[in-house]
């Protein structure tokens, strides 16, 4: 019941509306020129399913007012052209994964999650009867609600979408209306590596719904290796949808992202979590998101040359999921 192991289905989506620096829909494109497809496919022996890169880029959201919550802090950004752009990536994701395909989308930002996660969830849900766990790898928990968000950044808010924490918050069915029961996850099936700057309300919302956590804290407490068996250990046999978001590495290694924090996982940790999750032979999808090759930011070790190292990094996680560590 598991994916085809070799046949892979890329979804390519430049996209960067769900927050506010453009750039990250550039990230594609620097990832497949710095030749991840390839290595993919030659060195990885994967066929690929692959129709080019969706370009959102140029979507000037021109009908698209921030959308005012009642009793939110901040107004939704670009609310529908998310809410579009994301159900379209739904069903692209979902026939790759109907198809017995493994998925593997690079974004964007990490709003498109709001779509992988959904599509996955739905069609794997299909086909195993078992529900997906999602490992979210990333500084950030992403589970803020159009209420509690300080930002109105969709891109900090696609967990809160796909768990049904804020029911029924938009009342407006253009914006993520076309979510159903079927592509939700239950917050239990969630284990988030890496966190470091998590918002107040995100740290309520985690706490009130036993949300599993390994936060920088626990990495550094109990070294990535003991980390990764407590995760393993905690989603067991189930499918996984690796969500990586390249700001949970510290951006010594990754500059260029549109939220850098610091105290971070250096690459091999995040090498490694990758490393685990192939071992456990249930991959079924996993999403890279927020590599912005338009920031330059600065890499201490490699002067001047943050936006390749950090696309670098990105292929390097991608090439750890996906196998090229096994000997
Ligand atoms: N929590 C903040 C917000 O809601 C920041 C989110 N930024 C991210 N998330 N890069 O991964 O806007
Ligand atoms: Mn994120
Ligand atoms: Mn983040
Ligand atoms: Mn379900």
């Amino acid at each position: 019941y598991l994916p085809d192991p070799k046949q892979l289905g890329v979804v390519a989506v430049g996209f960067s509306l769900g927050q506010g620096k453009l750039g990250v829909d550039a990230a594609p494109k620097a990832l497949i020129e710095a030749g991840l497809l390839t290595q993919l496919s030659d060195d990885l022996e994967f066929t690929l399913h692959h129709d080019g890169i969706h370009d959102y880029s140029p979507v000037i959201p021109s009908s698209d007012p921030p959308l005012h919550v009642a009793g939110g802090k901040a107004p939704m950004l670009n609310p529908r052209t998310v809410s579009n752009v994301t159900r379209e990536i739904s069903n692209q994701v979902y026939s790759h994964a109907s198809a017995g395909r493994l998925v593997l989308t690079l974004g964007g930002d990490h709003s498109i999650a709001v779509g992988t996660v959904s599509g996955i969830h739905k069609a794997v849900t299909e086909r195993t009867g078992q529900e997906p766990y999602v490992i979210w790898v990333d500084a950030h928990a992403d589970i803020n609600t159009p209420i509690v968000s300080g930002s109105g950044n969709i891109h900090g808010m696609p967990l809160a979408f796909l768990t049904n924490l804020c029911s029924a918050p938009v009342e407006d069915p253009e914006v993520f209306g076309w979510l159903e029961e079927s592509h939700k996850i239950d917050p239990k099936k969630l284990v988030y590596i890496g966190l470091r700057d998590v918002d107040k309300a995100e740290k309520k919302i985690l706490r009130e719904n036993g949300i599993k956590a390994f936060s920088m804290h626990d990495v550094d407490r109990w070294g990535i290796g003991r980390v990764m068996d407590m995760v393993m250990e905690y989603v067991g046999s189930a499918p996984i949808h690796l969500s990586f978001d390249v700001d949970a590495l510290d951006p010594l290694w990754a500059p260029s992202t549109g939220t850098p924090v610091r105290g971070g996982l250096t690459l091999r940790e995040g090498d490694f979590i990758c490393e685990c999750v192939h071992a456990s032979g249930n991959l079924v999808a996993m999403d890279l998101v927020e590599v912005n090759p338009h920031i330059e930011g600065e890499a201490p070790i490699v002067q001047g040359l943050g936006a390749q190292e950090t696309v670098r990094a990105g292929c390097s996680l991608v090439r750890c999921a996906l196998g090229e560590s096994l000997l």
